[in-house]
């Protein structure tokens, strides 16, 4: 799949908006995608940006139905059977295949004629930095010392024609590497693509653990090796038929002003603009008649908390199961959390101190470690998706006395709940939602009588309902 049959199956399957009225970059279609995704719209393709041939693709899995057409199961598949199946075909990794060239090689830009204007590329929100290109844009990068190929979704500021802003957070993998090249006094070659499969988005944006390519979950993903070329200019991997290919370096000891950018928290970081690394563009190569895309950010529900709920939801699922606890029955991080503060995890308790064990266990996983500050524990005759029946349990089981507050952890930079000038220390609360499984005597729970239940089902019709 490329990004052009996925937009084709999003228009068979009614899940497409073609917009033929002229819009603006500048706010316009930033602001048209984000009320459209507050409405659960289907995904657009603004046709007639201002200015610009290029058509622009928007809000592509906003909704678990889109992001069931990406994936190719039943469009009808929730977000949380979307988790369990990634869970399953994540477990063997396929690594991509070279092939010898493809699609993204037919116009070659030299460095001379660079210039990314040449794209509609947006402004999202009046307060944003300036334009930035890359929001689904993925960034592929090589560690110097082992080989590792990373590809990691992160935003990219055009600072001006031949120049990218880049905000690789500390320990992001993109941010290890340049480290790794910086001790070596080098510069970090990195390629940037927009489209090819959309799934290259879904597992940019996904963590996976340090020194694992993210180019053998999508294969695992797709049950394939993914078709990838060589780049103009340096030994990386190109997906074959990405829509843009950009070509660059950073040099770890240059900086210049990025930012601010509207978060995915719904706020800016507070840091306003700051000096961060840059990515020199040095080649740009395009399909014919290329497909730009983006995507909103800002509060949720976007693509990015929809993306980051099923690919973080089922990366703690599956962690907690690598280590053996048993019970685990499900794991569920909601996208209005984007997928990483909240989880809710359903148990089936076998032992006194069970819960305690999943909570801690939760906090300490790669996923967990970093932003995820409440864990929820249900028992397992409550399904973690279930959200009304988890606020039930939170009104009848918790015990706000039985909760753990964990003082210290990895936060994220980014949560506005802490101070700006504070954020790299979270607290968290692991909520035991269950009934405690030593207790003797439990609550009695209400039941129906089956056979009752039985014999006025049989009179449904009987009673008109
Ligand atoms: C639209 C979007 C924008 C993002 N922007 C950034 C960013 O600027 N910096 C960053 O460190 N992570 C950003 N992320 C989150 C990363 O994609 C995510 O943490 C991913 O795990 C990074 O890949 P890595 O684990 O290989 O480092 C963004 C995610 C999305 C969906
Ligand atoms: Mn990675």
């Amino acid at each position: 799949m490329d990004l052009r049959d996925y937009i084709s199956i999003c228009e068979k399957e009614n899940e497409l908006k073609r917009i033929k009225a002229e819009v603006d970059w500048d706010l316009e279609m930033s602001h048209i995608a984000k009320i459209n995704e507050e409405r659960g719209g289907p995904a657009l393709l603004f046709e007639n940006v201002k200015g610009y041939k290029t058509p622009v693709f928007s809000s592509a899995c906003t909704t678990a139905s889109k992001l069931a057409l990406i994936l190719g199961t039943p469009k009808n598949s929730t977000l949380y059977q979307l988790m369990e199946e990634w869970v399953k075909r994540t477990k063997n990794k396929i690594p991509p295949k070279e092939v010898g060239s493809g699609p993204c090689k037919e116009n070659i830009i030299g460095e001379k004629d660079v210039n990314i204007f040449k794209f509609p590329v947006p402004k999202l929100f009046p307060r944003d930095g300036g334009r930035y290109f890359g929001t689904t844009a993925y960034t592929i990068t090589k560690d110097p010392e082992t080989g590792w190929v990373n590809i990691g979704v992160y935003r990219l500021q055009a600072l001006d024609e031949k120049h990218l802003g880049t905000q690789f957070i500390k320990g992001k993998h993109a941010d290890i590497m340049l480290q790794k090249y910086k001790a070596m006094g080098k510069k970090m070659p990195v390629v940037v693509c927009v489209g090819g499969d959309p799934i290259y988005f879904v597992v940019g944006s996904a963590r996976f653990p340090a020194f694992e390519s993210e180019f053998d979950y999508a294969g695992a993903l797709r049950g394939e090796p993914m078709e990838v070329t060589r780049a103009e200019t340096c030994d990386l991997p190109v997906p074959k038929d990405a829509e843009i290919v950009i070509e660059g370096e950073v040099d770890p000891d240059e900086t210049r002003p990025e930012g601010p950018f509207g978060e995915y928290t719904g706020y800016y970081s507070g840091v306003g603009t700051a000096q961060r690394n840059f990515i020199k563009i040095k080649c740009i190569t395009h399909r014919n008649d290329p497909i730009f895309w983006f995507t909103t950010v800002g509060r949720a529900v976007t693509d990015t908390h929809m993306t980051m709920a099923i690919a973080y939801g089922a990366t703690l699922w599956q962690e907690l199961l690598a280590m053996g606890i048993p019970g685990i029955k499900g794991v569920y991080c909601p996208p209005e959390g984007a997928g990483r503060f909240i989880a809710i995890i359903s148990l089936k308790q076998m032992y006194p101190g069970h819960v305690n064990q999943v909570g801690t266990a939760a906090i300490s996983t790669e996923m967990g470690h970093y932003g995820l500050k409440t864990v929820i524990i249900v028992d397992d005759d409550i399904d973690p998706w279930d959200i009304p029946r988890v606020l039930w349990a939170l009104a009848f089981r918790f015990q706000p006395s039985r909760a753990q507050i964990i003082s210290r952890g990895r936060s994220t930079p980014l949560d506005p709940s802490l101070p700006i000038d504070q954020r790299d220390i979270t607290s968290r609360i692991i909520i035991d939602a269950t009934i405690p499984f030593e207790w003797k005597e439990k609550p009695v729970m209400i039941e129906l009588d089956p056979e009752v239940v039985k014999r006025v089902k049989e009179r449904w019709a009987e009673l008109g309902l």
